[in-house]
């Protein structure tokens, strides 16, 4: 057999963002492996496991692959799986694509252009599939703005106050670190090529400290669990700085020539109530814990020593409080001076380093031509319900939403408070689009729906959130059926609505090139050209004499308004209004409405091999056994747990993973089974449309639930 070798990047959300070699065969036509680089420094020629079984994606035989209208008079209802065409009809690109326009036109005739909303995440994070051309149709259409926050946004503002920029420790050097700390950071599940370099720290003797109320993978595998209470993140990381500023462990000439505001925090952090004894009742982690891995952070890297590296991730910033508790661990590096060596600092993401053209990309400059002479609303995608059900009732609001274009996303399930979701998916005068590779919960509720690639089905310009470098991903494969690429199919709306408008006749390539073309000195030299050839290139990060990249080494480093790592307003810690803090009688238990570690979000939960790989959290609910004694619940019960927002009916599990007053569930799709009662619902049914104290971010960590045990066949 005669075969080829292509090289792609894979696109899924993940920090990771692997290069992928494919095997094509070359008479067919058909990929026939899929393999890490071995070339590319942070793939080190693996995949996850979730990804090594792609190809069961690309070729399975449930994928979308043309356009679908929904048949007349079929009521928006959940689906059952396989039997989809009883509610869709094939249908050409052509009628799809006229039936969308016309439509869009009519609503925003009558109702005005932000009662459009288009809905995208990242179900590809390529630069182009994940904000480039449908940008330019938005703005151009006047639709409603997205706030994008459903996963970073309370993080991401966390990293811009303390240091102005998105940038931290590559992956590569945390094999140089004397400990590290993986806060809120499933590293083994979620971001699994971080890994090996960690084990290359331990084998030189350094300590893995895990931060999480879920005993993860991650956990396991460690040296040291901390199981913290969920919320409490801030006031952890203020007792660290407790004991540091009390023992005078903290680098003096590093905050004084590199941080801002260092005296104030100084007089907070010593307060009484940071003291190890009080931050331990609030944790739940003891104070002579407290105060050792302060001394072992504080210490690492002194007299020859390896420094400690924080891995904080986003699991910290999915609550309440989630942004202040980012923006207090964000500084604990700044006291110590750990940034001065290779191996330490902190990563949370990197996606700051790229400074790839998104002016370009998007063309922002579009949106002053909406009618209404002023930029378009913004509306925050966490609050997807609201929008959908609510919206448009004041005024001052603006109009109802009345089109929504859903993309590159699965918002039936990702989005919290689903049951306004589902709400306002159901409604009959909601005009909905929605463009994926399958039938998910999403496409149930769809007028149209259009066919979307996988990534070996479409070139795109890559960057990371969890290393320094760029890629290109290859088209690998020719696209199956009729399915076009975010890029395709927004270039042609907007042809079609505005005829002979220059922005939307550029193709990839032409893409890909206004992206590099930016002023950001870390991309000089890398040209589309370059990356063809070359795979993967490293980002021209300022490194040091001998060769480092030391980021926040000094302070040319920081972005802030002060040019100094920003230790203020000094970090004050407030329990979420959902946590054990505030928990009532009614409602007593934390829940964690967690990601699979075989899945990606809802990415992947429809296929045999991926469910086979997730089958032990299947429908289950994990359980403190004290938490299930006091209800009468034992482990294989069926049991509903239950909020003022909705109720799910799961498994229980005395898994031991779990804290006491602490439950967990993972993410599934609704139509299978995540809610074993059928009632089409899943975890998302329990969270809230509750912002972050900053950025906006969604709070799906910050959820009171109760459980009790279903009345009738206990063993489902
Ligand atoms: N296998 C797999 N990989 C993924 C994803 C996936 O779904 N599956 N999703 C991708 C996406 S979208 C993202 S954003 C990244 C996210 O990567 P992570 O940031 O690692 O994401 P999470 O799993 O949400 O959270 C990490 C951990 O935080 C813990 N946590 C929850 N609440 C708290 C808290 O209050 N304090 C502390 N200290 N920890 C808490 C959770 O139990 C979880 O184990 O991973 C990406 N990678
Ligand atoms: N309970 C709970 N809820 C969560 C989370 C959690 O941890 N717990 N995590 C949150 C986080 S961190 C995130 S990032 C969000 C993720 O939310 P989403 O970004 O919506 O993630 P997915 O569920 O993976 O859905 C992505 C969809 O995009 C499709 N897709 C892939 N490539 C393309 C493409 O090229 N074009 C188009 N049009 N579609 C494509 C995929 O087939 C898939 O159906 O979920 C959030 N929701
Ligand atoms: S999901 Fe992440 S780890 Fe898996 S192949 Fe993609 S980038 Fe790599
Ligand atoms: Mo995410």
């Amino acid at each position: 057999m005669e075969t080829r070798t292509t090289h792609a990047v894979c696109s899924l959300d993940c920090p990771d963002s692997c290069g992928v070699m494919v095997t094509i065969d070359a008479a067919s036509g058909r990929a026939t492996k899929i393999q890490g680089d071995p070339a590319h420094p942070v793939t080190r020629g693996f995949l996850c496991g979730k990804v090594a079984k792609y190809l069961d994606r690309v070729y399975a035989p449930d994928r979308l692959l043309y356009p679908m209208r929904r048949r007349a008079g079929v009521a928006k209802v959940p689906l059952v799986r396989g039997r989809e065409l009883e509610a869709f009809e094939r249908v050409s690109w052509d009628e799809a694509m006229s039936t969308i326009v016309d439509r869009l036109r009519e609503i925003v005739e009558q109702f005005g252009p932000e009662s459009v909303l288009p809905y995208s995440y990242a179900g590809t994070i390529g630069q182009l599939g994940y904000g480039s051309m449908d940008r330019r149709f938005f703005h151009r259409l006047g639709a409603s703005q997205l706030d994008r926050t459903i996963c970073a946004a309370a993080g991401g503002e966390a990293l811009k106050r303390v240091y102005g920029i998105k940038i931290g420790t590559a992956p590569e050097d945390f094999a140089c670190s004397g400990l590290v700390i993986a806060w809120g950071a499933n590293i083994h599940g979620n971001n699994v090529h971080l890994w090996p370099f960690i084990e290359q720290a331990r084998r030189q003797g350094a300590r893995l400290v895990v931060i999480d109320p879920y005993r993860t993978r991650t956990a396991a595998l460690a040296d040291e669990h901390l199981q913290i209470h969920p919320g409490t993140d801030g006031l952890l990381a203020l007792g660290l700085m407790h004991v540091i500023f009390a023992e005078g462990l903290e680098d003096r000439e590093y905050m004084a020539a590199c941080t801002h505001g260092g005296d104030a925090l100084r007089a907070h952090a010593l307060k009484l109530e940071h003291a190890p004894e009080r931050v331990a009742e609030v944790t739940g982690i003891p104070a002579e814990t407290i105060a050792r891995l302060a001394r072992e952070y504080a210490a690492a890297g002194r007299e020859g020593g390896r420094p400690a590296a924080i891995r904080l991730n986003y699991g910290v910033q999915r609550s309440q409080n989630g942004g202040t508790a980012a923006r207090a661990v964000a500084m604990l590096p700044l006291i110590t001076g750990s940034w001065k060596r290779r191996g330490g600092g902190l990563l949370l993401s990197m996606s700051g380093a790229f400074g790839f053209n998104a002016q370009k990309l998007e063309m922002p400059e579009l949106m002053q031509r909406s009618s209404l002479g002023r930029a378009a609303r913004v509306v925050n995608m966490s609050q997807l319900g609201a929008a959908l059900t609510e919206l448009g009732r004041k005024p001052e609001d603006g109009p109802p939403v009345h089109a929504l274009f859903v993309y590159n996303s699965n918002a039936a399930v990702v989005a919290p408070n689903q049951n306004a979701v589902l709400r306002g998916l159901r409604r009959d005068d909601l005009f909905t689009v929605v463009h994926d590779q399958f039938f998910t919960d999403t496409a149930d509720y769809a007028d149209i729906l259009l066919p979307a690639p996988t990534f070996l089905e479409t070139k795109d310009l890559m960057g990371a959130y969890g290393h320094r470098f760029v890629q290109v991903s290859e088209q690998t494969i020719l696209p199956l059926g009729e399915v076009r690429n975010n890029v395709a199919v927004f270039g042609e709306l907007g042809r079609r609505m505005f005829p002979g408008e220059r922005c939307f006749e550029d193709g990839v390539d032409e893409l890909i090139d206004q992206a590099l073309d930016s002023a950001s000195p870390w991309l000089a030299g890398i040209t589309r050209e370059r990356l063809e050839r070359e795979g993967h290139v490293a980002l021209a990060i300022a490194p040091d004499e001998a060769g480092q990249v030391l980021p926040f080494s000094d302070a040319s480093w920081f972005r802030t308004p002060t040019g100094r790592g920003e230790l203020t307003p000094v970090p004050e810690f407030v329990a979420p209004e959902e946590s054990r803090a505030a928990a009532g009688e009614e409602y007593p238990l934390e829940f964690l409405p967690r990601k699979a570690d075989n899945y990606m979000n809802s990415t992947f939960a429809n296929h045999a091999t991926h469910q086979k790989m997730e089958a032990a959290t299947a429908g289950v609910l994990e359980m403190h056994a004290d938490d299930a004694a006091a209800r009468g619940v034992a482990s294989g019960d069926a049991v509903e747990v239950f909020n003022a927002r909705g109720r799910i009916g799961l498994r229980a599990k005395l898994s031991g993973k779990v804290g006491r007053g602490v439950v967990a569930a993972r993410l599934d799709w609704n139509k299978l089974g995540g809610d074993a009662s059928g009632s089409g619902a899943n975890v998302n049914a329990l969270t809230s449309e509750r912002l972050t104290d900053i950025g906006g971010g969604a709070t799906f960590y910050s959820t009171l639930v109760e459980v009790r045990k279903s009345e009738g066949d206990s063993q489902l």
